[in-house]
């Protein structure tokens, strides 16, 4: 892999297996010597954090606009902090969930205005080199949430309608944009998964 910042992002709902995926493949470029970063929204900053714990765990249901803004704040101190630095660096960047999870979170999800999100997205002027979709069924997400055993966060907790319509924004997302995403299916086992994940990283950034 060439030896300048790129930056990939990993989205899908909720189980999908994008953390314990986006943890392998740093892994695994970081044994090749590839100086990674791996990073994750909401959060990955200081203050990126504090709004974090204020979206995600927080009793206070915000308006539609109020969300989706705060996670765009979250997102701009994530990427002034950490993220722009390190692909200024040199540094391939791997973050779990970008904007496209408050395109489908916050829009499909939620009925968020879709155009402002595309809108405080484009300012963030700052798009993904590659984005992998990991794409499970809404049943899977739901078998993967229960035997995990934690509290479900405010997103978690809002159920089965809901998780159909972050799937099909998924899918929506990688079908829109075909050049930046690649869609994966996310229900085989772990290591054949990461597997595949290594060669589409390889395919479209050659060694
Ligand atoms: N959100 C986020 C918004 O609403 N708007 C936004 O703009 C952004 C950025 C973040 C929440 O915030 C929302 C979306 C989310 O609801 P989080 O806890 O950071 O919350 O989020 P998730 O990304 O949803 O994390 P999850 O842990 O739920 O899902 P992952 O990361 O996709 O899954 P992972 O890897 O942790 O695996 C889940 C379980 O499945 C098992 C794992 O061991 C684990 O127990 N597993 C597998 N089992 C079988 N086969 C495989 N291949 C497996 N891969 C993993």
């Amino acid at each position: 892999m060439a030896r300048t910042g790129r930056f990939i992002t990993f989205e899908g709902g909720e189980g999908a297996g994008k953390s314990t995926q986006a943890r392998r493949l740093a892994d695994s470029l970081a044994a090749d010597c590839v100086p990674v970063l791996l990073t994750r929204e909401p959060g990955g900053s200081p203050g990126a954090e504090i709004l974090r714990q204020m979206l995600l765990n927080g009793s206070h249901e915000f308006a539609s606009e109020a969300e989706i803004i705060l996670h765009f704040a979250s997102r701009a101190e994530h990427i002034a902090r950490m993220i722009r630095p390190a692909l200024a660096a040199g540094i391939t960047v791997i973050c779990d969930r970008y904007y496209d999870s408050t395109l489908v979170y916050q829009g499909h999800g939620q009925g968020g205005d879709r155009h402002a999100i595309a809108v405080l997205s484009e300012l963030m002027g700052l798009v993904p080199d590659l984005t992998l979709v990991l794409d499970v069924s809404v049943a899977t997400t739901q078998a993967r949430l229960l035997a995990r055993g934690q509290a479900a966060d405010r997103y978690e907790r809002l159920g089965v309608p809901f998780f159909t319509r972050i799937r099909d924004g998924f899918l929506a997302v990688a079908a829109d944009n075909p050049a930046r995403c690649v869609l994966v299916p996310g229900e085989t086992d772990a290591d054949t998964l990461a597997a595949t994940l290594r060669r589409i990283v390889e395919q479209r950034f050659p060694i």
